[in-house]
């Protein structure tokens, strides 16, 4: 049944929410989840509506999503996964860097992934086997194989600031190694920015699946590479620790200045 989902489906659905649920005076409708984890209505308004439009779209394809509860998913069956916004942090500051970000999960793995862009006009999106596209155009990693060129983006994992000192120590490596490191706030953006190009490589412990699912697919069909972090398979199903580059600086930074590997 999932093989009768088209990626325009998804592209246009994602379009539309962006359209109707986005505005400042939701955004500044906040709850807080847990300590500086907040939700917005913006969050809430995107999740329902992009819900209802894939039960329209594919009745029998399970719903994951960060603004509900998960315990029963099945993925052996397909799911679609989905951060309604991605960069919470970002629109609730205004700061302009947050995205929809949407995935299916069918036969054990992506199949498919779009990270739609709020304050930019740039979706990225990606099939499996059919390479990762921004707008229409193809897009690829960067072949960037030196460190001195080499933009590393950081996920500082905000809600466990107990694992500061060791998180701060691996970016401080980086940061003394490569030419800068950027801190963006959307796991997702940061995917597709390593997917176009845009960085040599990112890195984030303990995200969860709907912040990284479309994301890793956009990274793969565009030539990349995403791992844990000691270059191991990566379960998309669960929390993981992730690091994407264009296949040779993510591995360099593993092996040459952390020696992980
Ligand atoms: P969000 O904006 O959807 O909340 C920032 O470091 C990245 O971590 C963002 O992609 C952010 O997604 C994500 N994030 C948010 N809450 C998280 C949590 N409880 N655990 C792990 N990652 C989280
Ligand atoms: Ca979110």
């Amino acid at each position: 049944m999932e093989t009768e989902v088209k990626l325009s489906d998804l592209l246009d659905i994602v379009s539309l929410a962006k359209a109707t649920c986005i505005d400042r005076e939701h955004s500044l409708k906040i709850k807080e989840k847990g300590f500086g984890n907040y939700v917005t209505e913006v969050d809430m308004n995107v999740q329902r509506f992009i819900e209802g439009k894939l039960k329209e779209l594919a009745p029998g394809i399970q719903f994951m999503g960060e603004e509900k509860n998960n315990d029963d998913i099945d993925f052996t069956k397909p799911v679609w996964i989905l951060d309604p916004v991605d960069g919470t942090s970002n629109l609730i500051h205004d700061l302009q860097n947050s995205v929809i970000s949407l995935a299916l999960y069918s036969g054990r793995e992506l199949v498919m992934g779009v990270v739609c862009h709020l304050f930019a006009d740039e979706t990225f999106y990606a099939e499996k086997g059919k390479g990762a596209f921004l707008n229409g155009q193809p897009i690829h990693v960067s072949a960037v194989d030196d460190f001195s060129r080499s933009l590393v983006s950081i996920g500082t994992s905000p809600y466990f600031k107990e694992m500061a000192k060791e998180n701060f120590s691996i970016f401080q490596t980086i940061f003394e190694n490569c030419e800068d490191i950027r801190r963006i706030g959307s796991a997702a953006l940061d995917l597709a920015y390593v997917a176009t190009g845009r960085l040599e490589a990112y890195l984030e412990k303990r995200l969860n699946p709907w912040d990284f699912a479309a994301g890793v697919l956009l990274v793969q069909e565009a030539g990349g590479c995403v791992t844990d972090y000691s270059g191991g398979p990566l379960d998309v199903t669960q929390t993981a620790d992730i690091f994407a580059g264009n296949g040779i600086i993510d591995r360099k930074i593993r092996k040459e200045l952390l020696h992980w590997e």
